[in-house]
Formats: structure tokens, C-alpha cells, sequence
């Protein structure tokens, strides 16, 4: 170990022992021997991901569109209920995809509330984020703040199922129907989550299957809509700009999702109903969990939707809890729960979004309010219910002893 290694794990462990010796209720060891993480990736049985690479290995056949990511497009299909589905490398990849394929042009309105990707896929290929502020209950997209934010200079409006809470959609239409642009949504952490009855839902939605997700191809994405045009572009533009004849139409980029990834999907997505059921108990479990404890309230799933639960969030009110969320944070750690700021700062306070002229003076009180109170705790097929109890515990020891 390098001496400046050797100083950061010094520093770290006296930082641990000071958490702890400031609580003054944690006696012994740490609470997890091991750390429990969120984002421990969800894995399918091996040896069915083995099998499924093992045909793609002994048939020659690593990528481009090959028959293991044609089963899984087919497969996700069924869960995002849309007409047309094209798999890809990473949603970020897909993002930027849906965005040209959709007609998205200068401005796009998007939540500052969101992970940095959704903001960076847009001004990466040379669109310029214009952020509005959130609803508190659900974190998604507040439509009023996107309606004032319309100007003529706005080319696009993208919404983020964040959480899995589906934005109000039929608003978000309404508003993309009078100021005349595309509607795309960030459904990056919404796979599974689908609204219980039929309405408008954008011109295209992206999905994530990074490892952190409830379903991961390792890495991948998937680009959903129901529009015969949208989805030949996407095919098109996902593949170098080929059509199916194999003759370059336009511009494009290399988005496709190898067959290993698809393997993994495939494995994956033949137990989703399975890890959907476990996520909903653990949920369940936090929920009760955590009822009793002041100042540290668990956000629910919005009605009229079906949910995957893949992040359990909740909001530390310091006034009730009598410690602030960094401080939560802090004390989880030191028992070796590593919970996730999910989503702090917001984009508009990061490099390059917080020096950008676009974006001064901004005004999101919902967001600078949920950018210092969330906390992501850990789920996960690896998440046990004993778990979850062992940290509801720690969590309600820290509150009484604030
Ligand atoms: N839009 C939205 C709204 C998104 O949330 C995301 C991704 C995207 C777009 C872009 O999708 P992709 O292009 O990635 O498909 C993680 C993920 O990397 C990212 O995919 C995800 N959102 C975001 C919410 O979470 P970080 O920066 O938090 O990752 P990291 O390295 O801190 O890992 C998170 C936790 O997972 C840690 O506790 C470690 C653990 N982990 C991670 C990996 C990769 C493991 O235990 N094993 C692993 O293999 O972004």
C-alpha cells in the first residue's frame, strides 16, 4: 500500500471510531461484519448465464444483434409494454439516441433532481439542459415549474421516473402538446414500474440495466416507443446508422448490446417476478421498520402504478430526528452500511450545469430541499429481512441517542 493509501484508511478509521465514540450507543463491534452496500448488483443463477454465453461463444456470434439480445428484447418487451424495444450498451448511450431519434434541439427542460447522466447524455451531444424544480412527495418532474420554464429557445422536455415514481405524465404531455416539442423520459430506474391504467407516455422512454439495477445486463440499456418512425430511427441510428439491408441512412453511433449483456438479461429477466416480490417485502419491512422513528420517513410508491422498489428512500427531517441526513450517513457508515446520497448536489450546483449562464438565478427550493435530506438505504436479492432490521435498528439507536 502506497503511504498516501496507508493515511486515507488511517484517517477513515479514526473518522469511524469518532462516529462512533460520539454516538456513545454503539458498543463492540460494528453492526455488518461486511459492508452492506447499496447497489450490491442482483446476480441470475450461473449456471444459466453460463449456459446462454456458452451458446453465444460456441455459435460465433458476439454482437450485433445477435439472437441472445433479439430473446431479450422480446423478453423486456412484456414489462415495458411498448410496441418497439431496442437494447442497447448503457442507457446513457441510449438517451442520446432517443433524444436525435426523437427530434430533441436546443434547450431540453429536465429535473436538476436526477443522476448527472441524464443532464451530461443530453449536453454531450450538444444540448443544453435547462433544469426545473420537483414534486416533494415523488421527486419526479413538477410540470407547473416545466410550463414556466417553456421559452421559444425550448427543443424537448425529458422527464425522470426517479425512483421508479412515474412523472405525471398526462401533465408532462400536455405541457410538451402546447409548447410543441418532443417528450422523452429517463426511465433509467423504472423497469417494472408501469402505470395501472393506458396513457400518454412520451415519444420514447430509456431503461438502465447497469449492475446497480434491479435487472443488469452488466451494462446496457434499452430504448422503448410505440412509433414505427422513432423506433426505425433508433434501430438505425443504435447501429451506425444502417437500416436492415445493411446500407448507412444517416447518422450514427455504436450502441448495441453485445450478447454476453443480453445473456446476462435473459437469465435475469427469467426471475424478475421473483426479485420484484422480494424487493416489495423488504420495502414492506423497512416500512415497518422505521415507523416509529421521529424525523426519518421512508417515501412510498405513488398510487396507480405498479413499482420494483429498487431504491428505498428516505427523508431525515434534523428538527424531528434530531441528527441531519449527512450525519445519518456518517453513523451508518461507521457500522458498515454504505447508503447512498441519492441525489445530492443537484445537476444545476455541479460542474459544468453551475457556471453555465442558462442556468443563473435558479430557483429550486423543492430540489435544494431533497438534495439534503434523501438517503438511500440498501435492497437487494443479497439484502436479507434480519438485515433490514439490523438497520432500521442502528437507524433508531442514532435517532434516540441524537
Ligand atoms: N439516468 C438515470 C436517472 C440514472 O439513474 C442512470 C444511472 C442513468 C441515466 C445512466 O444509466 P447507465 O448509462 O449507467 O446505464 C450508479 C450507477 O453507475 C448508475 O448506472 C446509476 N444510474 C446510478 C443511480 O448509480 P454511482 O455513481 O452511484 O455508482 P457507484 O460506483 O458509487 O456504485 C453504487 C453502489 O453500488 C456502491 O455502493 C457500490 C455498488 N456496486 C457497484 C457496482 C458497479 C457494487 O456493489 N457492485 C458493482 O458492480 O452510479
Amino acid at each position: 500500500m502506497t503511504g498516501r493509501a496507508d493515511r486515507e484508511v488511517a484517517v477513515q478509521a479514526e473518522g469511524v471510531k469518532r462516529v462512533r465514540a460520539d454516538l456513545a450507543c454503539f458498543g463492540g463491534e460494528p453492526a455488518f461484519a461486511d459492508d452492506i452496500r447499496v447497489g450490491t448488483p442482483n446476480v441470475p443463477a450461473k449456471e444459466r448465464y453460463l449456459e446462454l454465453v456458452s451458446q453465444a461463444i460456441d455459435r460465433r456470434w458476439l454482437s450485433n444483434l445477435g439472437p441472445l439480445v433479439q430473446e431479450f428484447e422480446g423478453r423486456a418487451a412484456e414489462r415495458t409494454l411498448r410496441r418497439h424495444n431496442t437494447a442497447t450498451s448503457n442507457a446513457t448511450a441510449a438517451l442520446q439516441v432517443a433524444a436525435k431519434a426523437c427530434g430533441l434541439t436546443g434547450e431540453v427542460i429536465m429535473p436538476s433532481f436526477t443522476f448527472v447522466a441524464t443532464a451530461h447524455a443530453m449536453s454531450w451531444i450538444g444540448l443544453t439542459p435547462v433544469f426545473c424544480d420537483v414534486d416533494p412527495a415523488t421527486g419526479t418532474l413538477d410540470p407547473l415549474s416545466v410550463a414556466k420554464a417553456v421559452t421559444p429557445r425550448t427543443g424537448g422536455i425529458l422527464g425522470v421516473h426517479i425512483w421508479g415514481n412515474l412523472c405525471d405524465s398526462a401533465a408532462l404531455d400536455e405541457v410538451a402538446r402546447d409548447a410543441g416539442v418532443p417528450l422523452v423520459y429517463d426511465s433509467a430506474q423504472a423497469f417494472g414500474c408501469r402505470p395501472l391504467a393506458p396513457g400518454p407516455m412520451g415519444s420514447a422512454e430509456v431503461f438502465s440495466f447497469h449492475a446497480t439495477k434491479i435487472l443488469n445486463t452488466f451494462e446496457g440499456g434499452l430504448v422503448a416507443t410505440d412509433s414505427d418512425e422513432v423506433h426505425a430511427r433508433v434501430r438505425s441510428m443504435h447501429n451506425f446508422g444502417f437500416d436492415e439491408a445493411m446500407r448507412v441512412i444517416g447518422p450514427g453511433t455504436n450502441a448495441k448490446m453485445s450478447e454476453s449483456s443480453a445473456a446476462m438479461g435473459i437469465a435475469s429477466i427469467e426471475r424478475l417476478d421473483a426479485t420484484l416480490a422480494t424487493y416489495r417485502s423488504l420495502h414492506l419491512r423497512y416500512r415497518e421498520g422505521l415507523a416509529q422513528v421521529p424525523g426519518v420517513t421512508l417515501f412510498e410508491a405513488p398510487a396507480g402504478q405498479t413499482h420494483n422498489h429498487q431504491y428505498i428512500v428516505v427523508r431525515v427531517d434534523p428538527g424531528a430526528a434530531g441528527l441531519d441526513r449527512d450525519r445519518l450517513f456518517d453513523v451508518l457508515g461507521a457500522e458498515n452500511i454504505r447508503t447512498k446520497k441519492y441525489f445530492a448536489p443537484g445537476c444545476h450546483r455541479m460542474p459544468p450545469y453551475r457556471s453555465d449562464a442558462v442556468h443563473t438565478p435558479l430557483d429550486l427550493p423543492v430540489t435544494e430541499e431533497l438534495t439534503e435530506r434523501v438517503l438511500s438505504l440498501p435492497i437487494g436479492l443479497s439484502v436479507s429481512p434480519q438485515d433490514v432490521d439490523r438497520i432500521c435498528d442502528v437507524i433508531a439507536a442514532a435517532v434516540r441517542h441524537a
